[in-house]
């Protein structure tokens, strides 16, 4: 692709939005004003390039893939976005010679954080690369207003505060009120006769409206451009004139109001299903604006929706856009009038279903009545769907009742959206080998054994452009020189030859260097931020991932917990200077989760206090971990800290930002660490711990971590050290979880039984840091061998295995 765009033209692009678009002249231009003309400049090259995509697209009727997720966690996009145009250097350029600063500028754009954590990250780094391959594929979603709140600390507490991120963020979106769709919620069915035939029709529902806000987003080194569709809900009456006249101004505007709410927040909620009303308004909105827009813009094309499944392909991420699969059901028979079987043909054959998780407490039920009560229609297709399906799976176990119970989607007065996914989609998938291998033989085992060809294994991977050659430029500059070009950018197996350096002392030195220079780098940006001083001669040892107890946070700070009485005990050991380093946001209604902040806060805050630890031992709790903060930060960690309960993590996409970044893993064998281990080997990574199927044996054997306990005087004095506390705070009620847990199972993530093994594989760490050429060999190894996990390979396997499309 070439982009003709010299410094000139882009200033002169600049400055023609600043007067047209917001009236502003030389002397007024601010940062923020100049981010928002810089987006808008971008902003139009790339929806030029849409245009013409979707028009080649249309002419070749190629298949879509329609990516549909509840969350997008895209961070920053104005400098991904001319990268990818190929318009960085012309841009940096152009707000130089204005006389500012590109990274201040780049620093004034908020995170688009309209997601939790891994699912929407993963659907972000996904549409780089399905844009990238030149895929045409459009990603859904809802536009909140405000997305995952901001994170403060205070009194080592977190504290949440709303994210308006689109003040400034909203310049990448244009909204197409033109294309705006009706939602109908509520109301009442009758039934009708109509040429022979029974008709459903629906009345006296309430209508709120979606309008698209698009995003374009550029892939890398093509004039491909796809489209992030966020629908935004508004009331079809903007007010009650009636009442308005009549004085009552609050009321004239109720229900406009109500219609806003469906998009005005995202559920802050991570692997924990809330059963709220207001939840299950947003999933049908988002689902219903999708399969409308969608179904529309096929019939313009094709005339007909008999080859909607083969044109069309709709992915959805984990099950929360489930009702795709009664909605496109209900449009196909009552809108388009065809026949139960002739829907569900086209239904089935459209759509598939990925996994994200094995987490009992994650996995989606909904109860019937609220459906019923709030979709009337889509709550007896569900029904229909779920009394037919029953009887398939009675023929094939010929009525084993305990599996009809298990793979009921109705069951109890209970929707179960897993079980309606995998009887309405053609294919479903895992994110890593084991998390696959899980859902084969346990979580839907019998499913598996119906329809075995519909499982299949997707292993997660990350945008290696943004996590690599962006965010390090000096590892980038390493691998360009290393490799001879840039060619790894678009063939991330190209790493691969760095591996012929192990033996090369020199370039052993610059990758140490380079790891150093992050470090003092992410240090001052930390310093700025907060006015902590890092000690960067210390092992920047990391765990920035969604607070979570199968995560196991605690058992990081029961290790720090034991080194830190190690060093009371014996002042005078030979100590390496380490520094611990946590992210994490709380679910804020998690008070488990909150009380680890709180401790890791406390924590750190005896040892910053403590004279013996100075220069030594360093505990820093970072503040509102987002996508932009692992941008500065993955390229300064030394240590990835991958220590989830084994069979509990479905794959995790941080510990491959990590590797790709020459972070050494220390990990349990669960999710995608798996795969980095068979390409590892135990000589490049710190293993430890459980085996996902020692933990399911031990679970069944009756677990009892109080036997730990006794036995190990380490174990026991740190676990007593958190029911004391520190500075006075005591944590009584994770030290009962840990030994006897009065509402469930005690310790139920086994961080005692992991604990001894666990600080061993720290002081394996630790003695390989001493010989820093041995280490930067080891690093060496985990970039090279990080190809795997670019996400052009899954997006590819997808579109090989899933989807039938072609791609680059
Ligand atoms: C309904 C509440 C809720 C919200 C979000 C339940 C579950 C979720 C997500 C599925 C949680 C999630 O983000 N899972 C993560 O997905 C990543 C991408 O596949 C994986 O890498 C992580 O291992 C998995 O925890």
């Amino acid at each position: 692709m070439q982009q003709l765009y010299t410094v000139q033209d882009m200033e002169e692009a600049i400055r023609g939005k600043l007067r047209l678009n917001y009236g502003i002249s030389e002397k007024d231009v601010n940062e923020e004003y100049l981010f928002k003309a810089c987006a808008l400049v971008l902003r139009d090259m790339m929806a030029l390039h849409g245009a013409e995509t979707m028009e080649r697209v249309e002419r070749a009727h190629e298949r879509r893939v329609h990516y549909l997720s509840l969350e997008f966690l895209m961070g920053r996009s104005l400098m991904k976005n001319a990268y990818n145009l190929g318009v960085l250097e012309a841009m940096n350029g152009a707000i130089e010679n204005m006389g500012f600063k590109s990274a201040d500028i780049f620093e004034m754009e908020p995170d688009a954080g309209l997601g939790n954590g891994g699912l929407g990250r993963l659907a972000a780094c996904y549409l780089d690369s399905m844009t990238t391959l030149g895929i045409p594929a459009t990603g859904y979603s809802l536009c909140y207003e405000l997305g995952i709140f901001k994170q403060r600390i205070v009194d080592g507490q977190q504290v949440e505060l709303p994210d308006d991120w689109k003040a400034v963020g909203g310049a990448w979106l244009i909204a197409k009120p033109e294309e705006r769709e009706e939602v109908h919620f509520g109301g009442k069915l009758r039934e009708v006769w109509r040429d022979g035939h029974l008709h459903v029709v629906h009345e006296d529902y309430n209508t709120v409206i979606a309008i698209p806000c698009d995003m374009e987003i550029a892939g890398y080194g093509t004039d491909h451009v796809n489209t992030l569709r966020l629908w935004e809900a508004r009331s079809p009456r903007t007010l009650d004139m009636a009442l308005f006249s009549s004085g009552q101004y609050v009321r004239a505007t109720e229900e406009q109001t109500m219609a806003q709410t469906i998009t005005k927040i995202l559920y802050p909620n991570d692997e924990h299903m809330e059963g709220k009303s207001l939840r299950l308004k947003q999933q049908y909105f988002f689902v219903s604006a999708t399969v409308q827009s969608l179904v529309r813009k096929h019939v313009e094309v094709y005339g007909t929706l008999k080859n909607f499944h083969e044109k069309n392909v709709i992915q959805i991420n984990d099950t929360h856009p489930a009702m795709v699969i009664p909605e496109l059901m209900r449009i196909l028979m009552d809108e388009a009038g065809y026949s139960w079987n002739e829907a569900w043909e086209i239904t089935r054959n459209s759509v598939a279903y990925t996994n994200h998780t094995v987490l009992s407490e994650a996995l989606e039920r909904w109860p019937q009545t609220l459906i019923e009560s709030l979709l009337p229609r889509i709550w007896q297709i569900i029904d229909e769907i779920g009394k037919r399906y029953q009887k398939s799976v009675e023929e094939f176990f010929h009525h084993n009742n305990a599996i009809t119970e298990k793979m009921a989607v109705v069951w109890g007065g209970e929707v179960r959206m897993a079980n309606l996914c995998i009887a309405g989609g053609s294919a479903v998938n895992g994110v890593s080998a084991l998390h696959t291998e899980i859902l084969r033989t346990d979580v839907f085992r019998e499913a598996c054994q119906m329809e075995p060809a519909k499982f299949k294994n997707v292993t997660n991977g990350i945008d290696h452009r943004r996590w690599l050659a962006q965010s390090n430029p000096g590892l980038h500059a390493l691998i360009c020189d290393l490799t001879g070009g840039d060619s790894y950018l678009l063939q991330p197996m190209e790493l691969q030859k760095l591996d012929q350096y192990a033996g090369d002392a020199q370039v052993l030195a610059r990758l140490g260097s380079i790891k150093r220079e992050n470090k003092e780098a992410f240090a001052r940006s930390v310093k700025r931020g907060s006015g902590v001083v890092l000690n960067t001669d210390g092992i920047f040892d990391v765990q920035v991932k969604r607070l979570h107890e199968y995560k196991r946070q605690l058992l990081n700070v029961m290790q720090i917990i034991a080194s830190y009485q190690q060093l009371h005990d014996d002042p005078n050991r030979d100590f390496t200077p380490h520094v611990y380093l946590f992210g994490a946001k709380a679910a804020p209604g998690y008070k488990v989760a909150k009380d680890i902040i709180r401790l890791i806060n406390a924590l750190a805050r005896q040892i910053d206090s403590d004279p013996l630890c100075r220069g030594k031992l360093q505990v820093v709790f970072l503040e509102n971990y987002c996508v932009s903060l692992a941008e500065k930060l993955m390229p300064a960690a030394e240590v990835s800290q991958q220590i989830s309960t084994a069979g509990k993590e479905a794959s995790g996409t941080g510990n491959m930002k990590f590797m790709m970044n020459g972070a050494l893993t220390i990990g349990t064998l669960d999710g995608a660490n798996v795969e980095m281990h068979d390409v590892l080997g135990d000589e490049n990574m710190f293993l430890f711990g459980l085996h996902a199927d020692e933990v399911a044996d031990m679970k069944r054997g009756g677990y009892d971590p109080s036997l730990f306990y006794q036995r190990d005087e380490t174990l026991r004095r740190v676990v007593d050290q958190i029911r004391d506390g520190f500075g006075g705070v005591r944590f009584e009620e994770l030290y009962e979880r840990l030994l006897y847990n009065r509402y469930g199972a005690a310790d139920e993530y086994m961080l005692l039984a992991d604990f001894a093994a666990y600080c061993d594989a720290e002081h394996r760490m630790v003695a390989a840091y001493q010989d820093a050429e041995h280490w930067n060999r080891m690093s060496l190894h985990n970039i090279a061998r990080s190809g795997i996990f670019a996400a052009d390979r899954s997006v590819a396997e997808y579109a090989d295995t899933i989807w039938n499309v072609n791609h680059k």
